[in-house]
């Protein structure tokens, strides 16, 4: 796989709430998710994770307090990119999440989830992640509504 690009997508917890984003613009646009987006070279992955959620939902975290709880990787049929996708959780954070440029952020009840709404691999993989769960998953798409196969690996640690 000659062409890896590192993105982070970051998860709210509030009791049995989780903050999600309706993307307005770019990749993903229309889908509800977490808020994330391309690591630059100069930063670290946390600390890209810290401000994509910033920058998209004006939500504040300390870099301590992001949990790494998986690793997602996507490849695509008949294409060279892989993008490996590095999710974090935290119930620790400051500020009200407010509208932004990319994304309009709401609470959802974890039971009450928008999956027809959201990427087609979060279904697969949100109950991992929604009962506490370490793992790496992959998923090779055709297109962008296809997923030709998947696996789903836990991990004691990430
Ligand atoms: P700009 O150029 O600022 O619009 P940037 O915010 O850097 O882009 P973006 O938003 O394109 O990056 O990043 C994509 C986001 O979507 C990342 O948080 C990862 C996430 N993502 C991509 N594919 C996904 C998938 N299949 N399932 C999923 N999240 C995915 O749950
Ligand atoms: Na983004
Ligand atoms: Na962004």
């Amino acid at each position: 796989m000659s062409l890896t690009k590192l993105f982070t997508l970051v998860f709210l917890r509030k009791e049995d709430q989780i903050l999600l984003g309706l993307k307005k613009r770019g990749f993903g646009m229309n889908k509800w998710n977490g808020f994330g987006g391309k690591v630059e070279p100069h930063e670290t992955i946390i600390e890209a994770a810290v401000r994509e959620l910033s920058e998209e939902s004006r939500m504040t975290v300390k870099p301590s307090d992001l949990i790494n709880i998986a690793h997602l990787e996507f490849t695509f049929h008949e294409e060279p990119v892989m993008m490996d996708v590095r999710v974090f959780v935290t119930k620790t954070f400051e500020g009200t999440p407010k509208e932004t440029e990319e994304m309009a952020p709401k609470w959802f009840n974890i039971k009450d989830l928008p999956f027809s709404k959201m990427w087609p691999d979060d279904e697969i993989w949100f109950p991992y992640m929604l009962e506490g769960k370490k793992f790496v998953g992959k998923f090779h798409y055709k297109g962008f509504d296809t997923i030709l196969h998947h696996t789903i690996e836990e991990q004691e640690s990430m």
